[in-house]
């Protein structure tokens, strides 16, 4: 299989962190990573547009030659794919809340934080946008704060003990804001710890380069 992929994007990094979790677990998929320089607009060209006619990363494709464009559906793939050790957990229960956490950073905190890192200092040249940057601020306080209290219980990861989907996208995002030097943690001191924890995961020295 191969990935399509660029280092820095949140959606393609949320994927390469679960590939390497997986890897750090024994789970070899024999993934070959492409990269596709989106700062040079590759992915809008032909090539790549063969592939995923929405010009985004990742892409993966699969040995039959079809592809797949969706990140969670990559990694949900993945998991039907090589299902021993894997991330999502072994039950209905745990699996629906690995779900549950992952869409809630996905949907309400991921977007909202690109569109700060842009607005604040944007690593394609866009220009500074302060109203939307504080709109994007105020949107992710009440998801922020969800983590913070998931956190409370005094859990190392996002889930529990073991690490999930939700610790990869988390973390994805986070590695986009840190490389614009931006920050939206604020005041949420189990956050900023389980940053850190993350980050000294060895899937994590690994995959993230900021
Ligand atoms: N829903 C898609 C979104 C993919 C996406 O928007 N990827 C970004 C990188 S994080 C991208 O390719 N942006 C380039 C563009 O839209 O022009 C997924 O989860 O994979």
């Amino acid at each position: 299989m191969k990935l399509y992929m660029v280092p820095l994007a949140p959606n393609p990094t949320k994927v390469m962190l679960y590939i390497a979790e997986r890897a750090e677990m024994g789970t070899e998929m024999d993934i070959e990573q492409i990269v596709v320089n989106t700062v040079k607009g590759r992915h809008r060209e032909p090539e790549h547009l063969a592939r995923n006619p929405f010009g985004t990363v990742p892409v993966l494709e699969l040995d039959d030659g079809t592809y797949l464009v969706e990140s969670l559906a990559i990694i949900e793939y993945l998991e039907d794919r090589f299902p021993f050790s894997a991330l999502l957990g072994e039950d209905a229960e745990l699996r629906g809340r690995a779900r549950d956490v992952e869409r809630i950073i996905d949907l309400r905190i991921a977007g909202p934080m690109g569109s700060y890192g842009h607005a604040k200092n944007s690593p394609l040249g866009r220009p500074p946008d302060p109203e939307l940057a504080q709109r994007m601020k105020d949107s992710v306080q009440v998801p922020l704060d969800y983590l913070e209290s998931l956190l409370a219980d005094g859990r190392p990861l996002l889930l529990g003990e073991r690490v999930s989907i939700a610790d990869c996208t988390l973390q994805a995002s986070l590695q986009f804001l840190r490389y614009v030097e931006a920050d939206l943690f604020g005041d949420r001191p189990l956050l900023r710890a389980w940053d850190e924890r993350y980050r000294a995961r060895p899937a994590a020295q690994k995959v993230l380069r900021w």
